[in-house]
C-alpha cells in the first residue's frame, strides 16, 4: 500500500486549484438547476470492481512483453487493487478468476481486510485446461458432446460457487469459449441443449441470495460459430434458468457499431440486465481501457442506467475487464475506473424532464442536444473532490508515481516471462 502522507502531500498542492474549479462548477450547475453536491454524493457512493487478471500485463496471440514488478499470485495482485482503491476510492471490490485465484478462503479473506477490499463476483474457467485435469475442453465445455466433460465443467462451476461463498461472493459469472470452427462442426440446436442442461444443474445450487450472470460474445476462440454469441441468445439462457439469473453485456464482445445501449434498455425492461464487463474497442474484443476510444458510447450506456436508477431493484453489477499491453495496469486501472465514473455523474447531469418533453414532441435536435450538454460538462472537479474527500487522491496517476510503488515491489517480484494477464 501506499503511505498516506504521501497522498497528502499530492493532494496539498492541488487542493486549492480543485477547490476554486470546484466551485466555479458549483455555481455553473446551481444555474441549471442542479446541486454539485447530490452529484458528489452519488459520484462517491459509486463503486466499479476490478478483475484480478487485470493487474498482470496482457498480451496478445503474438506476444505478451511483461513488466516489472507483476503480481506472482493473488496475494499480491489484492496489494495491487488495493493500491487502485486507495487513490481512486472508486474500486472497493476484487474478481476472482478461479483457477487463476484459487486459494484457501480463510487466507483470501486475512488478505481482504488487509487490503480493505471485498470480493465480487466469482469467474469460472473451463475455456483452458489445466495441468491435473481429467477430460479437454478443446471441443467444449458445458455444452461438449461427451457427458462426463461436461460434468467436469459443472463441477468445476460448483466449485467456484462454494468458494465464492466463504469469501462473502454474492454471484458467478460463466463465459464460455464453446463454439465451432467449421460449417457443420456442430449441430447448433442440440450443442445449446447441451448447454441449457448443464447451466441448469449450475443453477440449481446457487444459494438464494445469489445471481448467475453469463456473459455473450460474438465470436473468438470459436470463429465459425458460439454457443452464447449474442445478447438474444443470452437472454434465452437467462429465462430458461430463472429470477436468479441475468445477463452479463462486455462492451467489446459485439460486432463493431452494434447499438449497444439498446440492448442494455432492453434487458433492462425486462429485469435481466445483471451487470457489466467495462472496457473499449476499436474493432473486436480488443479490451481497450475504458472511455479510451468512444467515451461518448459509454456515457450512453450510463444514461441508460441512470434513466433505470429509479427502480430501488435495479443493482447490476459493474466490473472493469481490460487487458493492458502497453500501459502499467495500475494507471490504466485507476484511469478507466475513474472514466466509468466520469459516464455516471455526466449522465447523472441529464435534464431529464426536458429531454422526456423532446421525445414526447418528436423534436430530435433537441432531444440529441439535451444529452450533448451533459455529455460536454467537463465533471472533473467533482470526480477529483469525491476522491479527495475520501482520503484519496486528486490526481492518482500523479500520486501513484511519486510513490514509487512500481520499484518497490519490482524489487520483491522476479520478473516472470509466461504467467501474468489474460484476455477473457
Ligand atoms: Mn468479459
Amino acid at each position: 500500500m501506499i503511505k498516506p502522507d504521501i497522498i497528502t502531500a499530492a493532494n496539498e498542492s492541488a487542493s486549492a486549484k480543485l477547490k476554486a474549479d470546484y466551485d466555479a462548477l458549483g455555481e455553473h450547475l446551481d444555474r441549471r438547476g442542479i446541486s454539485i453536491a447530490a452529484i458528489k454524493d452519488k459520484v462517491a457512493g459509486y463503486g466499479v470492481a476490478v478483475p484480478s487478471w487485470g493487474v498482470g500485463t496482457g498480451g496478445t496471440r503474438f506476444a505478451r512483453f511483461p513488466g516489472a514488478g507483476e503480481p506472482r499470485d493473488i496475494f499480491d495482485k489484492l496489494d495491487d487493487c488495493g493500491v487502485i482503491q486507495q487513490l481512486t476510492k472508486a474500486t472497493p471490490s476484487v474478481s476472482l478468476h478461479i483457477p487463476w485465484d484459487a486459494q484457501p478462503a480463510a487466507d483470501l479473506n486475512s488478505k481482504a481486510a488487509e487490503v480493505a477490499l471485498t470480493f465480487d463476483a466469482m469467474n469460472s474457467n473451463t475455456f483452458q485446461d489445466q495441468p491435473d485435469q481429467a477430460h479437454s475442453y478443446k471441443f467444449g465445455s458445458l455444452s461438449h458432446t461427451d457427458a462426463a466433460t461436461r460434468q467436469q465443467a459443472v463441477d468445476h462451476n460448483l466449485a467456484c460457487i462454494a468458494l465464492g461463498e466463504d469469501i462473502g461472493s454474492k454471484a458467478l459469472t460463466i463465459w464460455v469459449g464453446d463454439g465451432s470452427n467449421f460449417p457443420g462442426q456442430t449441430n447448433f440446436t442440440r450443442q445449446f441443449e447441451r448447454y441449457l442442461d448443464a447451466a441448469r444443474q449450475v443453477y440449481a445450487a446457487l444459494p438464494g441470495d445469489w445471481t448467475l450472470l453469463t456473459e455473450h460474445k460474438m465470436y473468438e476462440p470459436a470463429f465459425y460459430s458460439t454457443v452464447v454469441q449474442d445478447w438474444g441468445t443470452n437472454l434465452l439462457i437467462a429465462q430458461q434458468m430463472g429470477d436468479k439469473a441475468k445477463c452479463l453485456v462486455d462492451l467489446g464482445h459485439h460486432a463493431p457499431n452494434v447499438n449497444i445501449e439498446m440492448i442494455v434498455a432492453r434487458l433492462t425492461q425486462f429485469g435481466k440486465l445483471g451487470g457489466f464487463h467495462f472496457n473499449d474497442s476499436k474493432y473486436g474484443d480488443d479490451d481497450l481501457d475504458t472511455g479510451s476510444i468512444d467515451p461518448y458510447r459509454l456515457f450512453l450506456v450510463f444514461n441508460e442506467l441512470v434513466e433505470a436508477e429509479a427502480d430501488p431493484d435495479f443493482h447490476p453489477m459493474h466490473m472493469l475487464d481490460q487487458s493492458h499491453n502497453v500501459t502499467d495496469p495500475i494507471e490504466s486501472l485507476m484511469v478507466s475506473a475513474t472514466e466509468v465514473q466520469r459516464a455516471y455523474a455526466q449522465a447523472l447531469l441529464v435534464d431529464r424532464q426536458a429531454l422526456s418533453g423532446f421525445q414526447d414532441t418528436n423534436d430530435a435536435l433537441m432531444a440529441t442536444t439535451t444529452l450533448k450538454h451533459a455529455f460536454r460538462t467537463d465533471v472533473e472537479p467533482i470526480l477529483a473532490m469525491a476522491r479527495a474527500d475520501q482520503g484519496g487522491a486528486i490526481d492518482p496517476v500523479a500520486a501513484y508515481r511519486s510513490s514509487g510503488y512500481r520499484a518497490q515491489v519490482a524489487a520483491v517480484r522476479p520478473a516472470v516471462s509466461g504467467a501474468g494477464g489474460g484476455i477473457v
